[in-house]
């Protein structure tokens, strides 16, 4: 046991003074038809959880996530045994990895293959044995020097021609991890271009690079068709950090390129909370404009911190977003074959095992709280727009008269102009009534 001083987390109700206890987190709880867990599905980042020392620019590590081994092999499996130990204790259903979390990184491609060969037979023994599933996979792409250019973005096709190796790799172990005869389920594989994207224009033919990053994910997408992975790709935006400006800038952005490039059709987007504030947006808008075009696949679970301009993945604990969060999650219709990924880490002074569980207690609490708001809001009904059907009071003018003659196509400019000459002045178009908005969101949240 790697963890013994951390018991079974269960939930234990809001009295509860255990801090190894979830006090609204009820994984079994119904609520708006499906279970929390099933409304939540909460997984685990292999990288922060398991990799992730504490470090920053200006420290080394201040934990040890060894867990026992000494070899890079031994450490390797040590690190698994850690994680299904701890998701087991915890109830997490899902993990996310980076081919690169799960070994050290080899010197040649060919042993850096067979490592991840034994890895994941290793970790999938530990699937079948325990029924944790694997949201996704992804390749780092940003570590190695040979992709400091980028990967799909390179200027070497040299460079390119690696991404793609690795990439097919990654590629192979998500087949390999949801394959199980009839427990066979559809995961899914992630595009983060971390270093797609450029620092100067003044060497950078932006045109050339991102018709390449798609031409990457078009090869992506055919080898794993091909190979009978039949899981969701994403595009995971982020508008800078490491690079000045990342291609995949937002959401907007994101599904622009997927358009253009006709992958939309394979491709929705895993939203972060902390890259979303980097983009100047809020959480709430990337997940709004996502599912406004049927795009919202996955979820990053995390915050930033509005006095730091990094990237600080941060675990979410401010109940306001999670409540916006979980109510556009629900207005979307839920998850379907993507969750809830903690991309989160301890502060560096956080630095002991027990401070992990309290991590994921935090922030599985903060969105189960989300949760059970979001559903109160909808059950409320006096705020929230679906469409200007559900919203008669603030859209109701779309739904008849010369609001549905523009809706269905009828008007044109000069119809238009003609019921303004005959209309006069119109009329002031209502109230936003913000706060008292706000005041009921308060409410219902605390009453
Ligand atoms: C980094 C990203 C990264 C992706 C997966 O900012 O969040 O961790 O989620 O490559
Ligand atoms: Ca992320
Ligand atoms: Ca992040």
């Amino acid at each position: 046991m790697i963890f013994p001083n951390v018991p079974q987390v269960k939930y234990e109700g809001p009295e509860s003074r255990n801090p190894f206890a979830f006090k609204f987190y009820d994984p079994d709880k119904v609520i708006s038809g499906k279970t929390m867990r099933a409304h939540l599905k909460f997984a685990m980042a292999w990288w922060h959880n398991l990799t992730a020392g504490g470090t920053d620019m200006f420290g080394r590590a201040t934990i040890d996530k060894s867990f026992g081994g000494t070899t890079p092999m031994e450490i390797a499996k040590a690190r698994a045994d850690a994680g299904f130990e701890f998701m087991r204790k915890l109830g997490i259903d899902y993990f996310c990895f980076h081919d690169l979390d799960l070994i050290a990184e080899a010197d040649t491609l060919e042993a850096q293959n067979r490592q991840l060969d034994e890895i994941a037979a290793y970790i999938k023994g530990k699937m079948d044995a325990t029924g944790i599933k694997c949201l996704w996979g992804t390749t780092n792409l940003t570590n190695n020097p040979r992709f400091m250019n980028g990967a799909g973005s390179s200027n070497s096709a040299d460079v390119f021609a690696r991404a793609a190796a690795n990439v097919k790799k990654t590629l192979d172990i998500m087949y390999l991890f949801t394959q199980g005869g009839e427990n066979s389920y559809t995961g899914g594989f992630v595009f983060w271009g971390g270093r797609e994207g450029y620092e100067t224009l003044w060497n950078t033919d932006m045109a050339l690079e991102r018709d390449n990053v798609a031409r990457l994910m078009h090869l992506a997408v055919d080898y794993a068709r091909k190979i009978g992975f039949n899981g969701q790709f994403y595009i995971e935006p982020k508008p800078k950090e490491p690079m000045k400006h990342q291609y995949d800038y937002d959401a907007e952005t994101a599904i622009g390129f997927l358009r253009k490039y006709g992958l939309d059709g394979d491709f929705k987007l895993n939203i972060e909370a902390n890259h979303a504030t980097l983009a100047g947006h809020t959480f709430r808008h990337e997940l709004r404009v996502a599912a406004d075009n049927n795009m919202l696949g996955s979820i990053d679970a995390n915050t930033g911190d509005p006095h730091l301009g990094w990237d600080t993945d941060e675990f979410a604990y401010n109940v306001y977003d999670t409540t916006e969060c979980m109510y556009e999650v629900l207005r979307a219709g839920g998850f379907g074959w993507g969750g809830l990924n903690f991309d989160a880490k301890n502060r560096r002074p956080s630095n002991t095992y027990e401070d992990m569980f309290h991590g994921f207690i935090l922030s599985m609490d903060a969105f189960a709280l989300g949760l059970i708001n979001a559903v109160k809001i909808w059950d409320d009904g006096r705020v929230g727009v679906l469409s200007p059907e559900g919203h008669a009071e603030r859209y109701g003018s779309w739904n008849s008269g010369i609001g549905l003659a523009i809706r269905s196509g009828k008007a044109t400019l000069e119809s238009l102009s003609d019921y303004a000459l005959k209309q006069g002045e119109p009329q002031l178009p209502g109230s936003g009534r913000q706060e008292y908005i706000q005041n009921v969101i308060n409410q219902v949240t605390f009453g």
